[in-house]
């Protein structure tokens, strides 16, 4: 059976959406962020050494990172469900939002998260990061004028990785203006199997009407 070691307000929500829109069974492990700090347990360390979150086991195996996460379900539960044809142009951008949430995408939003912890000895950065915020922003926008989702026409995979940029910036008022990207957004919050991994889930702050 498959164990999500799921964090409250977290990366791993879009986990549970993945596992309710293919129908199949597993489990919740939940973990609580410290209410000061907002970091993770320690426990989580006990199941993969980053101690992040999302993480699952299945049976023996423990498997670290949302885009390994996603591609190690969709190849063992997914039954050919969310990967578009290799030689069609909807791969291609299949792989490439797949890694392109975590490796670009979420950068400049962490950058923005961690030096904030600076208060005005950020102030030298703020500029560098805002820029590189809406250059992020404005590149998914442009993409998603022209695409229903992110490989295609079909959610993929790739939507189950970009959806938590968006939602993290929408929840920070980031997205005012990008109308393709909250449409996209309001659209995938209305899917039942979003809302079932929301109930199941717990705590989320970035989800519907946030
Ligand atoms: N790139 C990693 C990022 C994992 C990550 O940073 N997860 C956050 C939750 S959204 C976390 O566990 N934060 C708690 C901490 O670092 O203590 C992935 O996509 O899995």
């Amino acid at each position: 059976m498959l164990t999500v070691h799921h964090l409250n307000n977290s990366r791993s929500q879009r986990i549970l959406w993945l596992l309710e829109e293919l129908g199949v069974e597993y489990e919740i492990k939940s973990y609580e962020r410290d209410a000061k700090t907002n970091r993770a347990p320690a426990e989580l360390k006990t199941i993969h050494p980053l101690g992040k979150s999302p993480v699952i086991t299945d049976g023996d195996k423990v498997i670290a990172e949302t885009g390994t996460i996603i591609e190690y379900i969709l190849r063992h539960y997914g039954n050919g469900k969310f990967v578009p044809e290799e030689d069609s142009e909807a791969f291609d951008d299949y792989r490439h939002f797949m890694h392109y949430a975590e490796g670009s995408a979420m950068f400049p939003f962490l950058l923005a998260i961690y030096t904030g912890y600076l208060g005005e000895a950020a102030a030298p950065l703020t500029p560098i990061i805002m820029n590189e915020i809406k250059a992020q922003l404005d590149y998914i926008e442009y993409h998603l004028i022209g695409h229903e989702y992110f490989a295609g026409d079909e959610l993929s995979g790739a939507d189950f990785m970009m959806i938590f940029p968006l939602e993290a910036a929408k929840a920070r008022g980031r997205l005012l203006g990008y109308d393709a990207s909250i449409e996209y957004v309001n659209k995938i919050h209305k899917r039942p199997a979003y809302l079932a991994a929301l109930e199941k889930g717990g705590d989320y702050a970035f989800g519907p009407n946030k």
